[in-house]
């Protein structure tokens, strides 16, 4: 019985990747699209679709070993793509020690995640799995840019914006399973100063790569009901996306 439901699901997955290509979020209606996107939070920082972006807020009083909020992926992207998003920073005390980042991950092991952090440095970092540490980096002054993850076969590139142009950071080996997106701003009780800082993201766009549902162990019949119900969900989310 389980083996037939798994089949189902597969078929699930196979017609849903066949029909999504490519999508894109810029935040506009101040909604998140559930079940796209799942709200996360934890330690006191709070994300919020508003103002036509994806505002998060990392509070003087913050606490955690990882505190953060952001949006965690519904859906895992299959096989090569690019990935892009621009982000803001509002508030920004100089050491502030808070990280934003577009990070891909899976539900095994490789991760890549493209990091705008300000420490002693106010830096760009490739924090890849298995990359070198300490992790590449490059100072910026930049209060708003843009993040950009891309893979081809096996190899995701880490990208910045500089002077109209992408900029590749970092280069590696990782993995090619499927992988979700994770747009999200943390910081550490071990460094975090206690000054508030406030960030936010735009214009999320996947270019290239096919959206599949993340892959449960086992489904069982209610979680093949919800995968259902999420897929119709899912099917009105990318009329409205592309109607955008
Ligand atoms: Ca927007």
């Amino acid at each position: 019985m389980k083996r037939t439901l798994l089949l189902v699901f597969v078929l699930f997955s196979l017609l849903f990747a066949t029909a999504y290509g490519s999508f894109a979020d810029n935040f506009d209606d101040n909604s998140t699209y559930s079940p796209l996107w799942l709200p996360v939070s934890s330690g006191g920082p709070s994300v919020s679709e508003v103002n036509h972006r994806l505002e998060i807020t990392i509070p003087a009083t913050s606490v955690g070993g990882t505190f953060y909020a952001g949006y965690d992926p519904f859906s895992r992207i299959r096989g090569d793509f690019d990935v892009r998003v621009d982000y803001q920073l509002l508030t920004w005390p100089a050491g502030n020690e808070v990280r934003l980042g577009m990070m891909m991950f899976g539900d095994t092991i490789g991760y890549a995640n493209m990091v705008r952090c300000s420490s002693t440095e106010e830096l760009y970092i490739a924090d890849f799995y298995g990359a070198p540490l300490p992790s590449p980096r490059v100072t910026t002054t930049d209060m708003s840019g843009k993040l950009r993850l891309t893979r081809q076969g096996t190899t995701i590139i880490g990208y910045y914006y500089q002077s109209g142009a992408w900029v590749s950071l970092y280069s590696k080996v990782v993995t090619n399973a499927d992988l979700g997106v994770s747009l999200r701003a943390w910081s550490h009780d071990t460094i975090f100063p206690d000054k508030e800082a406030k960030v936010a993201f735009d214009n999320f766009q996947i270019l290239q790569g096919s959206l599949v549902p993340a892959v449960p162990a086992i489904p069982e019949p209610s979680s093949l009901l919800a995968l259902a119900s999420g897929l119709m969900a899912l099917g009105l989310v990318r009329r409205r996306l592309s109607s955008k």
